[in-house]
């Protein structure tokens, strides 16, 4: 195997089932293997995608597995200090999807509230997505940068719910930190995955990503 750059009229490519790692042409890998990019993974006849662990440790994606991984929401905004709400409509081709949030701040705070998964016929299939038992259960979270001003839950006192009591408020600093729920789906149904979102000063991104497996 070649382990160099092939370039053809000035375009310079690593030869089939490889990638470039910076420096060689590496072999792709297989399911289970980990990864930070989408050409890491042998996408011809294994169909693997590089997707979002239960605790992502590089960026959004780290394990070649067999799967849909969704960009819903990616976000770079600056300061509002009112709620919008954002909404991502998909369909269901395998039977459950890890939702990944990432938040990483510029400046200050984001603000966040009433995520939710909803159903063909209005079911509610994310748990806690209003945060108001108070905690984070039904939810994962990691911060694997051990990050600065990490999410944490807030109550009514900080003055930022969108409903009920309780929100989630998120600036990490310099790396991401991760909110994750897996539900399941029902293959062939349509869903729309939402929440309310406030930046609560400077800027920052959130990008949510919905895998499918
Ligand atoms: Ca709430």
């Amino acid at each position: 195997m070649n382990r160099y750059l092939i370039c053809v009229n000035q375009v310079c490519a690593c030869p089939p089932n490889t990638y470039w790692d910076g420096l060689l042409c590496k072999n792709q890998k297989y399911a289970g293997e980990s990864c930070s990019q989408q050409d890491e993974c042998r996408s011809d006849s294994f169909d693997l995608v590089c997707t979002p662990e239960t605790c992502p440790t590089t960026g959004m994606s780290n394990v070649c597995s067999t799967g849909i991984n969704m960009i819903a929401i990616n976000l770079t905004m600056n300061y509002s200090f009112s709620y919008s709400l954002y909404e991502y409509n998909f369909t269901a081709i395998y039977s459950s999807a890890l939702i990944t949030i990432s938040i990483q701040r510029l400046t200050y705070y984001w603000d966040f509230d009433d995520f939710s998964l909803i159903n063909f016929n209005g079911s509610e299939l994310l748990l806690n997505g209003g945060f108001e038992m108070g905690n984070i259960t039904y939810w994962i979270y990691c911060n694997p940068h051990n990050s600065g001003y990490a999410g944490l839950i807030m109550t009514v006192a900080g003055g930022r719910n969108h409903s009920g009591i309780y929100y989630w408020q998120d600036a990490a600093q310099p790396k991401p930190d991760f909110l994750v729920q897996n539900v399941s789906l029902t293959i062939g149904e349509n869903y729309t995955f939402s929440f309310w979102i406030m930046a609560d000063g400077g800027g920052g991104q959130v990008l949510v990503n919905i895998f499918q497996k």
